[in-house]
């Protein structure tokens, strides 16, 4: 077992610094158009766990990059990540008015509002990656970087496995199309954050490898407890309404396998995540405890 307390001491700094970053990377509330500015900060800053973010950082400490060169990786996944969340939760999608501990962005402010808020996240993102005053990194990896967060997000991503999801037939789904669909759908980003990590200190071709062994059943870990939170943990806990996957009929891996099946799952995976990193050169504490974070986690 890691030492979850040292976790915790890395994880409150990276989300001060992802916060403190992101404040100055959204234009300024009182920017014009300013009620699109409102929605971007409310949609993004000050809530989540900054889990893809805490990756972003975990990976690239594992190979010793230095801090402010993961910073803008980690906000760009973030900013995905936000994106995601305000599109998820629109009427066209699944229509949920809570998020993060607060009302849902189209119900803070209204849907073209929060359909252009997520939209200026996006592409925000890549702005931050391609920013010609970023110049630490030099254009090929900070274009590697791009092609890894847009490929992230789009139809074989985020945008595709969404797509999987809202076409999803529950009376036959299976353990396979579930996972299929939520590796696209919450994998992806979450293996673009540690590639991206990773990125920051080397190009070795067998090290990123480990890291996407690692982040692949990840990935798929975090959706099976996220399912599993969603059925069991109340909505206080979770800041967005326990219960919805249920209540919408939606197939999860907590109603196909049931909880102690679908927690020994996340563990397994858990496990294979961790067994990819053995016998390297990294420093994988940090890794290695998000691991267990990721299936102890409560919220
Ligand atoms: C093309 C990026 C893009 C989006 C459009 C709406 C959509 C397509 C995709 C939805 C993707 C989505 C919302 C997946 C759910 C992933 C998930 C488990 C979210 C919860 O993540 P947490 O628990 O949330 O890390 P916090 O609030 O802690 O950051």
């Amino acid at each position: 077992m890691t030492n979850s307390i040292d976790l915790d001491t890395h994880w409150e700094q990276w989300r001060q610094r992802i916060d403190r970053h992101l404040e100055n990377l959204i234009p300024k509330t009182h920017t014009s158009p300013a009620l699109l500015h409102e929605a971007m900060h409310y949609a993004s800053i000050g809530a989540g766990k900054r889990y893809r973010g805490a990756l972003v950082y975990a990976a690239g400490h594992a190979l010793a990059a230095r801090e402010q060169d993961l910073d803008k990786p980690a906000c760009a996944v973030e900013l995905i990540h936000a994106f995601s969340l305000v599109h998820d939760d629109l009427p066209a999608m699944d229509d949920d008015d809570l998020r993060r501990g607060k009302p849902s962005c189209h119900k803070a402010f209204d849907e073209a509002t929060a359909i252009l808020a997520g939209d200026a996240l996006q592409t925000l993102a890549f702005e931050v990656l391609s920013d010609p005053k970023w110049d630490q990194q030099p254009p090929t990896l900070r274009l590697e970087m791009v092609r890894t967060l847009a490929s992230a997000a789009g139809s074989l991503g985020l945008a595709g496995g969404q797509v999987m999801d809202l076409n999803l037939d529950s009376s036959s789904a299976t353990l396979e199309t579930l996972a299929a669909m939520h590796q696209r759908k919450t994998g992806t980003l979450i293996e673009a954050a540690v590639h991206l990590g990773g990125l920051c200190a080397t190009d070795d071709p067998e090290i990123l490898a480990r890291l996407e062994n690692y982040a692949g059943p990840l990935g798929l870990a975090f959706q099976v407890i996220d399912d599993v939170l969603d059925g069991t943990a109340d909505t206080g806990t979770l800041g967005k309404p326990a219960g919805a996957d249920q209540e919408r009929g939606q197939p999860t891996f907590l109603s196909v396998l049931g909880e102690q099946a679908a927690r020994r799952y996340a563990r397994d995976l858990k496990d294979q995540a961790i067994s990819a990193l053995d016998g390297t050169e990294l420093d994988a504490t940090l890794l290695v405890a998000l691991a267990h974070f990721t299936v102890e986690r409560s919220h």
